[in-house]
C-alpha cells in the first residue's frame, strides 16, 4: 500500500493508523501547491479531486475521503478493534462520529488556512468551532476515547485535527479534558513514529 500525504494535514490520520495496525507501507509525499509527488508524478493522476489523503492499495486501486480510508484500514485487521464490526450497533456510532469529524470539525477549519479569509469570518468559524469543542469536553470528560474507553480512528483523526488549533489562535488548553486527550493520544508510540516520519522526510 501507498500513503499519499502532506504534513501536518488530514493525511495523518491515516498514517497514524497505519503504523498502529503494523502494516507495512510506503509514504508518498505530496506538493499541495504544485499538485505533484515526490517520484515526480502529477498528483492529479492519482486523485483527481487534487487533495491528500490518498491510498494506493497493491493492485493500484485508490482509495480517496479520510473516513473511507480510515474505516478500510480498521476492517484489515479487525482484530486491532480500531473500528466496531461491520453491521454492529456501534459501528453507526462511528460513522456518526466521523461525520461529525468530517463536516464539523475538518470542513469548519478548514476554511481557517485561507489567509485571504476576511477577519468577521475567520471570527465566526471560530465561534462555531468553539461550540463544537465544547460538546467535545463534555463527551470527554466522561470517557477517554470517543467511542468509549479505547482508541480508536475516530480519535487518530479528531487529534490529527486538532493539531491545527495553533495555527489558528485557538487556545486548546482552555478545554481541559479535549487537551488532555490530544497529549494523550500524542504520547502514543504510533503516533510520534507518524510525526517523526513525516518531519524527516524533505521534498522540493
Ligand atoms: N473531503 C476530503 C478532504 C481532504 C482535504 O481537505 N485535504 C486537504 C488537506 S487536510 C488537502 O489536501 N487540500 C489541498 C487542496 O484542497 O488543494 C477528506 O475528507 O478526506
Amino acid at each position: 500500500m501507498k500513503l499519499y500525504y502532506a504534513p501536518e494535514t488530514c493525511s495523518l490520520s491515516p498514517h497514524i493508523v497505519l503504523r498502529e495496525l503494523g502494516l507495512s507501507f510506503e509514504l508518498v509525499r505530496v506538493d499541495n501547491r504544485k499538485k505533484t509527488t515526490e517520484d515526480g508524478r502529477d498528483f492529479m493522476d492519482i486523485n483527481p479531486k487534487g487533495y491528500v489523503a490518498a491510498l494506493e492499495l497493491d493492485d493500484g486501486t485508490i482509495l480517496t475521503e479520510g473516513p473511507a480510508i480510515l474505516l478500510y484500514l480498521a476492517d484489515l485487521h479487525p482484530r486491532a478493534e480500531l473500528a466496531p464490526r461491520m453491521g454492529s450497533g456501534e459501528r453507526y456510532r462511528l460513522l456518526e462520529w466521523l461525520a461529525f469529524l468530517n463536516s464539523e470539525i475538518h470542513a469548519g477549519l478548514a476554511p481557517l488556512f485561507d489567509v485571504s479569509l476576511p477577519a468577521a469570518a475567520g471570527e465566526r468559524f471560530r465561534a462555531k468551532i468553539h461550540k463544537r469543542f465544547d460538546y467535545l469536553e463534555g463527551v470527554l470528560a466522561r470517557q477517554d476515547y470517543l467511542m468509549g474507553e479505547r482508541f480508536g480512528v475516530a480519535d487518530a483523526y479528531l487529534y490529527t485535527l486538532l493539531g491545527w488549533c495553533r495555527f489558528f489562535e485557538i487556545e486548546l488548553a482552555h478545554w481541559l479534558a479535549l487537551n488532555g486527550y490530544r497529549e494523550r493520544i500524542g504520547a502514543r508510540p504510533a503516533v510520534r513514529e507518524a510525526h517523526d516520519a513525516e518531519e524527516s522526510r524533505s521534498f522540493g
